[in-house]
């Protein structure tokens, strides 16, 4: 949207050049469900998402690649951009992109339960037998993928990415990786929030490993409320349970094109997407859009 070169696109966000060393990453609202871009935006849900990320760059304190919110100084965004971006873009530090996801796994849900109950796969090498679904893994796991041409992850061995990464860069990502996530779950664990798993990325900036991309929200992590975890059973989502249910209510067979969300199915999605950046950040959304 703004004046500025674009960079890259993903379902979801989007991503533009400011000069050779900065980008500007935005958070669109619009919302996939069973890997289908709807037609309708959800308000404000790309404000939430950044919300959580610029929580969690605080929080955790740890290498990344956020610089900044404001876009006073940004050539190439005027001011009806401007107010149509804040407190969905971010200027963040251009980074050498490496080409794995660092995925972490508490809990045994989605393509590594499948993988387990197809008899194992990438994810499940240094799991015990006899887990049920939706169970607490002994320990987190760190379980890689990378980026396949059909535009989904596809999970690979330890050995697969100690080959693409060397074994020091493997070591570093999975220890980086770990340490997020404990941190990141207990903090959630306080909230009555599970964080089943998430999502990592990582760039090399001036020699140095940077944290990149959205961290921990909700559409990179799995968020349970953990009131309603109960191991063996599917475990509603928090943001997107709701849509999914209106869209099953149709009978959609999650082929494109995706029926129309009515004004309150919008309405509702975007009440839950509010709530669950109030359960996960402790803080309220009114506050933060104050505040951007
Ligand atoms: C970068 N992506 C993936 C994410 C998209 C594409 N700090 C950075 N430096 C250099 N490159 C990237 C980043 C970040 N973040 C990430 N592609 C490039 C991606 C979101 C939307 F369109």
């Amino acid at each position: 949207m703004p004046a500025l070169p674009h960079l890259a696109s993903g379902k979801v966000r989007e991503i533009y050049e400011i000069d050779a060393d900065r980008l500007l990453f935005v958070a669109t609202d619009r919302i996939s469900a069973y890997d289908v871009i709807l037609t309708q935006p959800i308000p404000d849900k790309g404000r939430v998402l950044t919300g959580v990320s610029l929580h969690f760059f605080d929080l955790l304190d740890t290498p990344n690649h956020f610089l900044s919110t404001d876009l006073s100084a940004i050539e190439g965004v005027d001011d009806r951009e401007r107010e149509e971006l804040a407190g969905r873009a971010m200027v963040v530090r251009r980074a050498e992109v490496i080409p794995i996801e660092c995925v972490v796994r508490g809990y045994l849900y989605g393509s590594s339960w499948k993988e387990y109950q197809a008899g194992g796969g990438p994810t499940t090498e240094h799991l015990p037998p006899g887990l049920k679904m939706a169970d607490k893994l002994p320990e987190p796991i760190f379980t890689p993928a990378t980026k396949a041409q059909s535009g989904h992850d596809e999970n690979i061995t330890e050995d697969q990415t100690r080959q693409i990464l060397g074994d020091d860069l493997y070591e570093e990502l999975r220890r980086r990786s770990l340490d997020i996530y404990s941190r990141a779950s207990d903090y959630a664990a306080e909230r009555g929030v599970i964080l089943a798993d998430t999502k990592f990325e990582f760039g090399h900036a001036d020699g140095e490993l940077v944290l990149i991309d959205e961290v921990l929200t909700p559409d990179s992590s799995r968020y349970w409320p953990a009131d309603e975890w109960q191991p063996g059973h599917p475990v509603p989502s928090f943001d997107k349970q709701y849509v999914r249910d209106w869209l099953d209510s149709t009978g959609w067979d999650h082929e494109p094109p995706p029926p129309d969300l009515p004004d309150d199915v919008v309405a509702g999605t975007r009440a839950r997407y509010v709530d669950a950046y109030a359960k996960i950040t402790g803080r309220s959304f009114t506050d933060y859009l104050a505040g951007r």
